[in-house]
């Protein structure tokens, strides 16, 4: 796999602590991604060029990241049939119950996977796309499963709880 396969998306630069997480696992399971900055409401014209241009280029899932009024991955799902992976951020307005009910109900013919709020959900964000890739590839495969299994290890190897 050598050209882009997923492209993360962030409705702002202050996503990017959250949304680094997902570009760490994509990075670790060795899946070619690329990050842009690109809002729903800030940039909309921008944002709907890009995915049309991207889809050309040969991305095969898009994920993105918003927080609030979080419309960027159905704006996203609106203009492409690839699969949209929404990860709702974190807000000071609701914990980001906010984005998610931003995110989620989104109309019957229109869909977006959305994950969890913040630093899980961008993680889960990056192995799912990883795992749809991975219905193509089997060595990727492999190396989720590697990942799964060294996760588990690491818990299986922690020291036992105790109390003074
Ligand atoms: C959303 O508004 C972004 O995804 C971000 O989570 C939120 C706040 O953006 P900033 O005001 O921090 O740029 O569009």
């Amino acid at each position: 796999m050598t050209e882009i396969a997923v492209s993360v998306l962030l409705g702002s630069r202050t996503d990017w602590e959250t949304m680094k997480e997902a570009a760490q696992v994509l990075k670790r399971l060795g899946v070619p991604f690329e990050v842009r900055v690109l809002s729903a409401h800030r940039t909309p014209e921008a944002l709907v060029e890009y995915v049309k241009e991207a889809e050309k280029r040969g991305v095969r899932v898009f994920i993105a990241g918003a927080g609030g009024a979080a419309h960027l991955a159905g704006v996203i799902a609106a203009h492409t049939l690839l699969p949209v992976i929404g990860v709702p951020m974190p807000t000071s307005l609701a914990g980001g119950l906010d984005s998610v009910l931003s995110m989620l109900p989104m109309p019957a013919g229109v869909p977006v996977a959305v994950v969890s709020v913040g630093k899980a959900g961008a993680t889960n964000g990056g192995l799912l796309a990883a795992q749809i890739l991975a219905l193509s590839d089997p060595d990727l495969r492999e190396r989720l499963r590697h990942l799964r299994e060294e996760r588990a290890r690491a818990i299986l190897g922690e020291p036992a709880l105790s109390v003074d």
